[in-house]
Protein backbone atom coordinates (compact mmCIF):
# COMPACT_ATOMS: atom_id res chain seq x y z
CA UNK A 1 0.00 0.00 0.00
CA UNK A 2 1.56 3.97 -0.44
CA UNK A 3 2.15 5.38 1.95
CA UNK A 4 2.19 9.12 0.02
CA UNK A 5 -0.28 10.13 -2.18
CA UNK A 6 0.37 9.28 -5.91
CA UNK A 7 -1.39 10.21 -9.27
CA UNK A 8 -4.06 7.38 -9.65
CA UNK A 9 -2.92 5.87 -6.81
CA UNK A 10 0.20 4.27 -9.07
CA UNK A 11 2.70 2.80 -7.04
CA UNK A 12 5.59 4.81 -4.93
CA UNK A 13 7.97 3.50 -7.20
CA UNK A 14 6.14 5.40 -10.40
CA UNK A 15 5.38 8.34 -8.46
CA UNK A 16 9.41 9.34 -7.48
CA UNK A 17 10.67 12.85 -8.25
CA UNK A 18 14.16 11.83 -9.51
CA UNK A 19 12.65 9.08 -12.04
CA UNK A 20 9.76 10.24 -13.20
CA UNK A 21 9.36 11.73 -16.59
CA UNK A 22 6.31 13.80 -15.66
CA UNK A 23 5.16 16.04 -13.78
CA UNK A 24 1.70 17.07 -12.48
CA UNK A 25 1.75 20.36 -10.67
CA UNK A 26 -1.64 20.90 -9.22
CA UNK A 27 -2.17 25.00 -9.02
CA UNK A 28 -5.57 25.56 -7.08
CA UNK A 29 -6.10 29.18 -8.05
CA UNK A 30 -9.41 31.28 -7.89
CA UNK A 31 -8.38 34.85 -7.59
CA UNK A 32 -10.23 36.57 -10.06
CA UNK A 33 -12.76 34.35 -11.67
CA UNK A 34 -15.75 36.58 -12.35
CA UNK A 35 -18.90 34.08 -12.12
CA UNK A 36 -18.97 30.39 -11.74
CA UNK A 37 -16.01 29.69 -8.64
CA UNK A 38 -14.68 26.65 -7.97
CA UNK A 39 -11.53 26.96 -9.93
CA UNK A 40 -9.60 26.28 -6.69
CA UNK A 41 -11.54 22.90 -5.61
CA UNK A 42 -10.23 21.75 -9.57
CA UNK A 43 -7.16 19.94 -8.93
CA UNK A 44 -8.32 18.45 -5.74
CA UNK A 45 -11.39 16.98 -7.98
CA UNK A 46 -9.68 15.80 -11.25
CA UNK A 47 -7.22 13.69 -8.87
CA UNK A 48 -9.83 12.38 -6.88
CA UNK A 49 -11.64 11.41 -10.02
CA UNK A 50 -7.96 10.04 -11.73
CA UNK A 51 -7.86 7.30 -8.41
CA UNK A 52 -10.92 5.53 -9.85
CA UNK A 53 -9.75 5.49 -13.33
CA UNK A 54 -8.09 2.73 -15.26
CA UNK A 55 -4.74 2.72 -16.02
CA UNK A 56 -4.68 0.86 -19.16
CA UNK A 57 -5.38 3.20 -22.11
CA UNK A 58 -6.97 0.87 -24.55
CA UNK A 59 -6.70 3.07 -27.86
CA UNK A 60 -2.80 3.21 -27.93
CA UNK A 61 -2.38 -0.30 -25.70
CA UNK A 62 -0.22 1.58 -23.35
CA UNK A 63 -0.48 2.05 -19.33
CA UNK A 64 1.73 5.57 -19.43
CA UNK A 65 2.09 5.85 -15.79
CA UNK A 66 5.11 3.38 -16.22
CA UNK A 67 6.93 6.19 -17.46
CA UNK A 68 6.85 7.47 -14.43
CA UNK A 69 4.34 10.46 -12.71
CA UNK A 70 5.39 12.56 -9.91
CA UNK A 71 2.56 14.83 -8.15
CA UNK A 72 3.73 17.85 -7.33
CA UNK A 73 3.23 19.91 -4.23
CA UNK A 74 0.46 22.42 -5.00
CA UNK A 75 1.28 25.74 -5.89
CA UNK A 76 -0.78 27.90 -2.95
CA UNK A 77 0.85 30.87 -3.26
CA UNK A 78 -2.20 33.50 -3.57
CA UNK A 79 -1.50 36.31 -2.18
CA UNK A 80 -1.98 38.35 -5.35
CA UNK A 81 -2.15 37.20 -8.86
CA UNK A 82 0.87 38.96 -9.44
CA UNK A 83 2.64 36.58 -7.13
CA UNK A 84 1.06 33.49 -8.43
CA UNK A 85 2.51 33.86 -11.72
CA UNK A 86 5.80 34.32 -10.70
CA UNK A 87 5.61 30.56 -8.42
CA UNK A 88 4.34 29.40 -11.46
CA UNK A 89 6.94 30.37 -13.84
CA UNK A 90 9.75 29.33 -10.95
CA UNK A 91 7.90 25.91 -10.69
CA UNK A 92 7.42 25.43 -13.98
CA UNK A 93 11.12 26.50 -15.06
CA UNK A 94 12.67 24.14 -12.62
CA UNK A 95 10.95 20.94 -13.52
CA UNK A 96 11.81 21.73 -17.61
CA UNK A 97 15.14 22.31 -16.41
CA UNK A 98 15.27 19.19 -14.60
CA UNK A 99 14.02 17.77 -18.58
CA UNK A 100 10.63 16.78 -16.76
CA UNK A 101 7.73 16.51 -19.19
CA UNK A 102 5.81 19.53 -17.05
CA UNK A 103 1.79 19.33 -16.74
CA UNK A 104 -0.06 21.67 -14.77
CA UNK A 105 -3.98 21.77 -13.62
CA UNK A 106 -5.41 24.22 -12.75
CA UNK A 107 -7.25 26.47 -11.14
CA UNK A 108 -8.27 29.73 -13.65
CA UNK A 109 -6.73 30.28 -16.63
CA UNK A 110 -4.70 33.09 -15.43
CA UNK A 111 -2.37 30.10 -13.79
CA UNK A 112 -1.11 29.28 -17.62
CA UNK A 113 0.46 32.77 -18.26
CA UNK A 114 3.39 31.91 -15.71
CA UNK A 115 3.78 28.28 -17.32
CA UNK A 116 3.91 29.71 -21.34
CA UNK A 117 6.79 32.36 -19.96
CA UNK A 118 8.93 29.55 -18.65
CA UNK A 119 7.87 27.27 -21.63
CA UNK A 120 8.90 30.46 -23.79
CA UNK A 121 12.38 30.55 -22.59
CA UNK A 122 12.68 26.59 -22.77
CA UNK A 123 12.01 26.18 -26.33
CA UNK A 124 12.64 27.63 -29.67
CA UNK A 125 9.54 29.15 -31.66
CA UNK A 126 7.31 28.23 -29.10
CA UNK A 127 3.57 27.54 -30.81
CA UNK A 128 1.01 28.22 -28.31
CA UNK A 129 -2.19 25.84 -28.77
CA UNK A 130 -5.13 26.88 -26.24
CA UNK A 131 -8.29 24.88 -26.75
CA UNK A 132 -10.87 27.55 -25.33
CA UNK A 133 -14.42 29.06 -25.56
CA UNK A 134 -12.74 32.01 -24.88
CA UNK A 135 -10.32 34.23 -26.55
CA UNK A 136 -9.34 35.43 -23.42
CA UNK A 137 -7.17 38.28 -25.30
CA UNK A 138 -7.93 41.64 -23.20
CA UNK A 139 -4.77 43.13 -22.03
CA UNK A 140 -6.06 44.17 -19.03
CA UNK A 141 -9.39 43.39 -17.16
CA UNK A 142 -10.78 44.56 -13.51
CA UNK A 143 -7.69 46.46 -13.29
CA UNK A 144 -5.05 43.19 -13.86
CA UNK A 145 -3.11 41.82 -16.31
CA UNK A 146 -2.99 38.37 -14.56
CA UNK A 147 -7.10 38.07 -15.08
CA UNK A 148 -8.29 34.76 -16.24
CA UNK A 149 -9.69 37.19 -19.15
CA UNK A 150 -6.27 38.15 -20.57
CA UNK A 151 -4.75 34.73 -20.14
CA UNK A 152 -3.20 34.76 -23.60
CA UNK A 153 -3.01 38.43 -24.36
CA UNK A 154 0.82 37.69 -23.78
CA UNK A 155 1.17 34.60 -25.64
CA UNK A 156 -0.78 36.38 -28.35
CA UNK A 157 2.47 38.89 -28.62
CA UNK A 158 5.21 36.32 -27.80
CA UNK A 159 4.64 32.70 -29.11
CA UNK A 160 2.86 31.87 -32.22
CA UNK A 161 -0.42 31.36 -31.08
CA UNK A 162 -3.33 28.80 -32.22
CA UNK A 163 -6.70 29.15 -30.81
CA UNK A 164 -9.16 26.64 -31.29
CA UNK A 165 -13.20 26.09 -30.06
CA UNK A 166 -13.60 30.09 -29.81
CA UNK A 167 -17.29 31.15 -29.45
CA UNK A 168 -17.19 33.85 -26.76
CA UNK A 169 -15.03 37.26 -26.65
CA UNK A 170 -15.22 41.21 -26.84
CA UNK A 171 -15.13 43.18 -29.92
CA UNK A 172 -11.97 44.83 -28.02
CA UNK A 173 -10.19 41.36 -28.58
CA UNK A 174 -10.73 41.94 -32.39
CA UNK A 175 -7.71 44.26 -32.49
CA UNK A 176 -4.85 41.97 -31.38
CA UNK A 177 -6.23 38.20 -32.74
CA UNK A 178 -4.37 36.68 -35.26
CA UNK A 179 -7.74 35.96 -37.25
CA UNK A 180 -5.99 33.34 -39.87
CA UNK A 181 -4.91 31.72 -36.53
CA UNK A 182 -8.34 31.10 -35.02
CA UNK A 183 -10.56 28.67 -35.18
CA UNK A 184 -14.17 29.58 -34.05
CA UNK A 185 -16.54 27.11 -33.24
CA UNK A 186 -19.23 28.07 -35.76
CA UNK A 187 -16.52 27.63 -38.66
CA UNK A 188 -15.77 24.32 -37.49
CA UNK A 189 -18.74 22.41 -37.80
CA UNK A 190 -18.46 23.65 -41.50
CA UNK A 191 -15.06 22.83 -42.05
CA UNK A 192 -13.90 19.10 -42.61
CA UNK A 193 -10.17 20.34 -42.35
CA UNK A 194 -9.78 22.35 -39.88
CA UNK A 195 -7.66 20.34 -37.85
CA UNK A 196 -5.37 19.92 -40.99
CA UNK A 197 -5.21 23.69 -41.53
CA UNK A 198 -4.54 24.20 -37.90
CA UNK A 199 -1.39 21.74 -37.33
CA UNK A 200 0.12 23.26 -41.05
CA UNK A 201 -0.09 26.59 -38.71
CA UNK A 202 2.14 25.25 -36.29
CA UNK A 203 6.16 24.64 -35.61
CA UNK A 204 7.80 21.90 -34.08
CA UNK A 205 7.13 23.20 -30.86
CA UNK A 206 4.20 23.17 -29.41
CA UNK A 207 2.57 24.12 -26.00
CA UNK A 208 -0.86 23.01 -25.42
CA UNK A 209 -3.57 25.09 -22.93
CA UNK A 210 -6.38 23.81 -22.77
CA UNK A 211 -9.59 25.43 -21.04
CA UNK A 212 -11.86 22.41 -20.37
CA UNK A 213 -14.88 24.94 -20.95
CA UNK A 214 -14.16 24.42 -24.77
CA UNK A 215 -16.18 21.78 -24.31
CA UNK A 216 -19.58 21.57 -24.98
CA UNK A 217 -21.62 21.37 -21.85
CA UNK A 218 -23.01 18.52 -22.42
CA UNK A 219 -19.63 16.93 -22.26
CA UNK A 220 -18.28 18.71 -18.94
CA UNK A 221 -20.78 20.78 -17.78
CA UNK A 222 -18.87 21.88 -14.54
CA UNK A 223 -16.76 24.98 -15.42
CA UNK A 224 -16.81 28.61 -14.60
CA UNK A 225 -18.31 30.05 -17.45
CA UNK A 226 -19.90 27.33 -19.86
CA UNK A 227 -20.83 28.08 -23.39
CA UNK A 228 -23.17 26.31 -26.06
CA UNK A 229 -21.70 24.52 -29.02
CA UNK A 230 -18.46 23.44 -27.39
CA UNK A 231 -16.37 20.71 -28.97
CA UNK A 232 -16.97 16.82 -28.60
CA UNK A 233 -14.89 14.25 -26.96
CA UNK A 234 -14.00 12.30 -29.80
CA UNK A 235 -13.57 15.33 -32.10
CA UNK A 236 -10.75 16.69 -29.40
CA UNK A 237 -9.09 13.34 -28.83
CA UNK A 238 -8.77 13.08 -32.10
CA UNK A 239 -7.26 16.25 -32.98
CA UNK A 240 -4.98 15.87 -29.69
CA UNK A 241 -3.23 12.56 -30.62
CA UNK A 242 -2.54 14.05 -33.91
CA UNK A 243 -0.81 17.08 -32.65
CA UNK A 244 1.39 14.91 -30.24
CA UNK A 245 1.84 12.43 -32.96
CA UNK A 246 3.23 15.36 -35.60
CA UNK A 247 4.87 17.73 -33.19
CA UNK A 248 7.21 17.99 -30.59
CA UNK A 249 4.50 18.67 -27.39
CA UNK A 250 6.51 20.38 -24.98
CA UNK A 251 3.77 20.29 -21.66
CA UNK A 252 0.28 20.98 -21.19
CA UNK A 253 -2.20 22.58 -18.71
CA UNK A 254 -5.52 21.89 -18.06
CA UNK A 255 -7.87 24.25 -16.30
CA UNK A 256 -11.10 25.48 -15.18
CA UNK A 257 -12.49 22.68 -14.07
CA UNK A 258 -15.24 24.05 -10.87
CA UNK A 259 -15.47 21.59 -8.49
CA UNK A 260 -18.86 22.72 -7.42
CA UNK A 261 -22.17 21.05 -7.08
CA UNK A 262 -22.51 17.56 -9.08
CA UNK A 263 -19.03 17.79 -10.83
CA UNK A 264 -18.13 14.33 -10.37
CA UNK A 265 -18.88 13.46 -14.71
CA UNK A 266 -16.89 16.57 -15.25
CA UNK A 267 -13.76 15.55 -12.73
CA UNK A 268 -13.87 12.28 -14.43
CA UNK A 269 -13.91 13.64 -17.83
CA UNK A 270 -11.18 15.70 -17.07
CA UNK A 271 -8.87 13.26 -15.79
CA UNK A 272 -9.71 10.75 -18.35
CA UNK A 273 -8.27 13.80 -20.87
CA UNK A 274 -5.49 14.75 -19.07
CA UNK A 275 -3.98 10.71 -18.94
CA UNK A 276 -5.16 10.45 -22.32
CA UNK A 277 -2.97 13.38 -23.35
CA UNK A 278 -0.13 11.72 -21.42
CA UNK A 279 -1.07 8.85 -23.38
CA UNK A 280 -0.66 10.22 -26.96
CA UNK A 281 2.89 11.78 -26.03
CA UNK A 282 4.31 8.90 -24.54
CA UNK A 283 2.63 6.76 -27.22
CA UNK A 284 5.56 4.04 -28.99
CA UNK A 285 8.00 4.63 -26.47
CA UNK A 286 9.24 2.07 -23.43
CA UNK A 287 7.97 2.94 -20.04
CA UNK A 288 11.02 2.98 -17.54
CA UNK A 289 8.89 0.75 -14.67
CA UNK A 290 7.34 -2.53 -15.02
CA UNK A 291 4.81 -3.58 -12.66
CA UNK A 292 2.96 -6.34 -11.85
CA UNK A 293 -0.37 -5.59 -12.91
CA UNK A 294 -2.34 -7.46 -10.74
CA UNK A 295 -0.43 -5.92 -7.63
CA UNK A 296 -1.69 -2.71 -9.15
CA UNK A 297 -5.50 -3.73 -9.51
CA UNK A 298 -5.76 -5.09 -5.93
CA UNK A 299 -4.41 -2.43 -4.39
CA UNK A 300 -7.42 -0.27 -6.59
CA UNK A 301 -10.19 -2.98 -5.20
CA UNK A 302 -9.01 -2.25 -1.70
CA UNK A 303 -9.70 1.14 -2.05
CA UNK A 304 -12.65 0.98 -3.71
CA UNK A 305 -13.54 -1.81 -0.59
CA UNK A 306 -12.41 1.51 1.97
CA UNK A 307 -14.91 3.85 0.22
CA UNK A 308 -17.65 1.50 -0.16
CA UNK A 309 -17.09 0.72 3.94
CA UNK A 310 -16.94 4.84 4.32
CA UNK A 311 -19.76 5.42 2.72
CA UNK A 312 -21.87 2.34 4.24
CA UNK A 313 -21.25 3.62 7.80
CA UNK A 314 -22.86 6.87 6.49
CA UNK A 315 -25.92 5.52 6.01
MN1 LIG B 1 -12.45 29.83 -21.32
Amino acid sequence: MNTIRTFAGIPEECGKSSTASIVLIPVPYDGTSTWGKGADKGPDALLEAAENMELYDIETGTEVYTHGIYLAPAIEEGSSPEAMVEEVYNVTKDYVNRKKFTTLVGGEHSISIGAIRAMNESYEDLTVLQIDAHADLRKEYNGSRYNHACALFEANEQTNLIQVGIRSMDAIEKTVMKKDQVFFAHEMIQDDYWMDTAIDLMTENVYITFDLDAFDPSILPSTGTPEPGGLQWYETLEFLRRVFDEKNVVGFDLVELCATGNYKPSAFAAAKLYYKMLSYKFEGEQGDFEYDNQEISETKMKKHDTDQEYEDGEF
